[in-house]
């Protein structure tokens, strides 16, 4: 059964060419004829990994192509992500399984109600991947990979796929969990990097602003009924600052290359269901209102 990747950038392409050189049938999605035209000029996807390039001839096409598809990797940005599913919603199977891959809370949710036949695996990923090129990704940080579904089923049969690709995954009965835990991982660190225009470890010069924002985080997730994700999260937030000292964060990177951020999937997604519960969270919202206008200034969406 082949494995549709719509959103050929860092991530897809990781997975693309980790599964395809495994042996399982993959095919790329592309946004229009103009991108196919350049990635068949390319020749494939190029993985680069240890300083070690290799090119994947790996099958595209675009949205319109009228093969059906029954395993889908939506690698989107999260502002992006509802709108590709849409476009290609009509060549979904009736069994058909999307599998998640969006940073933040509210884009997988978004693009599930958009195909409410199809079942979707959201997934929490810790792997780290950059584009240095048209058709090529770096593999730049080992991490893991949790898949699962909001209701808690079970667990599918492809997942020896991602075995047998050499990605590290668990299936987890409490994927929310994750995805609360790493949004407020990310609203703790991401920001403050663009404010400070430092990289993660810089941020353990600001102990007292990183202490207040976990915080008000923990109070937000306990209030939202996340109680496992409010647990020892400043701990989590200092060794996560330690761990990736020498990195730029991602919104960093977004800000740094002139890029739109996913500011409107974590911190605004942050911000509005603590006000929606009634929950003043002033250094949160001061937060916020200072990243936007960072954003602004340098001609960015603040959304
Ligand atoms: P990216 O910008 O590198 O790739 C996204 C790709 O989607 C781009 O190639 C873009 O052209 C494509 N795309 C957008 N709309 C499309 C459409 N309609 N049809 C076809 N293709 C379309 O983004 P990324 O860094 O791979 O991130 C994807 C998601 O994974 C984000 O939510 C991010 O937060 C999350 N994530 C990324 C990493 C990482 O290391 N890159 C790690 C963990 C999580
Ligand atoms: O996930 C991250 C990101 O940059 O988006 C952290 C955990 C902050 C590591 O840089």
């Amino acid at each position: 059964m082949s494995w549709h990747i719509l959103g050929a950038g860092s991530l897809g392409s990781l997975w693309a060419t980790r599964l395809s050189r495994a042996g399982v049938p993959v095919r790329l999605v592309l946004r229009n004829r103009a991108r196919l035209a350049a990635y068949q000029a390319a020749g494939g996807l190029t993985l680069v990994e240890d300083d070690q390039a290799n090119l994947y001839p790996i099958v595209a096409e675009t949205a319109d192509a009228s093969t059906p598809i029954r395993r889908l990797l939506v690698a989107c940005k999260a502002y992006d992500a509802e709108a590709a599913v849409a476009s290609i919603a009509s060549r979904l199977s009736a069994e058909a399984e999307l599998i998640l891959l969006q940073n933040g809370i509210g884009s997988q949710q978004e693009v599930a109600a958009r195909v409410p036949r199809a079942r979707c695996i959201l997934a929490s990923s810790t792997e780290g991947a950059f584009r240095d090129g048209a058709f090529r990704v770096v593999f730049a940080g080992r991490g893991h990979t949790w898949l699962g579904t909001s209701d808690e089923s079970h667990a599918p049969a492809w997942l020896d796929d991602l075995t047998r690709a050499g990605i590290p995954h668990d299936w987890t009965t409490d994927i929310l969990t994750r995805l609360w835990r790493k949004l407020a991982l990310n609203c703790a660190i991401n920001p403050l990097t663009v404010l400070h225009d430092c990289r993660n470890g810089e941020l353990a010069n600001h102990p007292e602003q990183v202490a207040s924002l976990c915080a008000e985080l923990a109070e937000l997730l306990l209030t939202c009924g996340q109680t496992a994700a409010a647990e020892g999260l400043l701990d989590e937030v200092q060794r996560v600052i330690q761990s990736t000292a020498a990195n730029y964060s991602s919104m960093h990177q977004d800000v740094a290359q002139g890029r739109r951020t996913e500011i409107g999937y974590l911190l605004d997604r942050a911000c509005t269901e603590g006000h929606r519960r009634g929950l003043a969270l002033p250094r949160l919202t001061a937060l916020q209102a200072r990243l936007k206008e960072t954003l602004a200034l340098r001609g960015l969406p603040t959304d």
